[in-house]
């Protein structure tokens, strides 16, 4: 059975998970704000039952993420439940094994964080994570992520539109490309140890300015509710909804306003495979699978739960960033 968001119809006690009382909550809250004070005693016990080796964040920011807003998007899609959200991930730098960043990613020190910010814009230096949510506030979204590898999941995140914070920047009529830099440390990160590691660390991706500037275009801070979890790119990474997971680069240490299009770390390991723009497209196979459908995690043996691929993941709303563009050339 699958709860949906707005409409838990009694789950059985075997179906109370953390998921569906981070639903209630939700609703509860959503129903009057005299009750909040009482519903915010709740999931107090029920985050940090099933978060306590990765639950980190300085108290200002634990703060700002519970007074996130909700929004319309996404609010009727089914979540994906929390424990597939932080213990099946993406994350090199711990390891190329699915549960990996679950397992050594909640060391990871990021308090305090800073990044830097230079190239073609009018304000550059150094900035604390602090320094870059003051005065910012911040929503929920719910939003589709789909990976390069045919799986997917439904993310409930906590973050703000990156377009905001370009503009803080003053970016240069020249800056027609950003780029973002993951943290490398190999005493923190032991996949950047690996001596099979493909990657030529760090991590990099990048966006064309437009593309950054798309309102879906979100930096997050958070998810279900609280901190990001280290595994999910704590404390601040990039969520693109309309392009493949590996775009929406984790925790990022420096951002850089360009003229040229920057390198990027899956298109410089295999450019036939993975493309600077990498937009969800059912019909651009990978050369070694098909992307015409995914499976929606969670995901089993008798119960796939295969679905149909859709064009920018979904989006419609970005497909005029693209007209005139041959999908099949620009993947
Ligand atoms: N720095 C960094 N960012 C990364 C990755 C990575 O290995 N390193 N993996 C990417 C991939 S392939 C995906 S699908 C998403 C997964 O995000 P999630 O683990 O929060 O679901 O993160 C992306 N961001
Ligand atoms: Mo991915």
């Amino acid at each position: 059975m699958i709860i949906k968001p707005h409409n838990p119809s009694d789950p059985l006690a075997s179906e109370i998970t953390p998921h569906s009382l981070y639903l209630k909550r939700r609703q509860f809250i959503g129903q009057s704000a005299a009750l909040a004070l009482a519903a915010s005693a709740l999931p107090v016990h029920a985050l940090q039952s099933r978060t306590e080796p990765g639950s980190s964040g300085a108290p200002w920011l634990r703060e700002q993420i519970g007074a996130a807003r909700e929004t319309s998007f996404g609010e009727d899609e089914v979540l994906t439940p929390y424990s597939s959200v932080t213990q099946y991930n993406n994350f090199y730098e711990f390891g190329t094994g699915k549960d990996d960043p679950y397992r050594y990613a909640s060391k990871l020190k990021t308090d305090p964080w800073s990044v830097t910010v230079d190239g073609e814009c009018e304000v550059k230096g150094s900035f604390t994570l602090e320094d870059l949510l003051k005065g910012q506030s911040l929503e929920e979204r719910i939003y589709r992520l789909r990976c390069v590898e045919a799986w997917s999941m439904v993310i409930p995140w906590i973050g703000f539109p990156l377009a905001d914070l370009i503009k803080r920047f003053k970016p240069l009529a020249s800056a027609k490309y950003i780029e973002f830099i993951t943290l490398e440390d190999k005493k923190q990160m032991p996949g950047q140890r690996s001596a099979f590691s493909t990657i030529d660390w760090p991590y990099r991706e990048g966006l064309r300015m437009d593309e950054a500037m798309h309102p879906l275009t979100i930096m997050a801070v958070g998810l279900y509710g609280e901190v990001l979890p280290n595994q999910n790119g704590a404390p601040l990474r990039l969520v693109v909804p309309w392009k493949y997971g590996f775009k929406s680069i984790k925790s990022i240490v420096a951002i850089r306003f360009r003229e040229t299009m920057p390198r990027t770390t899956w298109n410089d390991i295999a450019p036939n495979e993975y493309g600077f723009y990498a937009n969800v497209n059912p019909q651009v196979d990978h050369p070694r699978w098909s992307q015409a459908s995914e499976r929606r995690l969670p995901s089993g043996l008798f119960k796939p739960n295969r679905i149909s691929t859709r064009l920018f993941n979904g989006y419609d709303e970005v497909a005029s960033l693209y007209s005139g563009m041959d999908l099949h050339k620009y993947y």
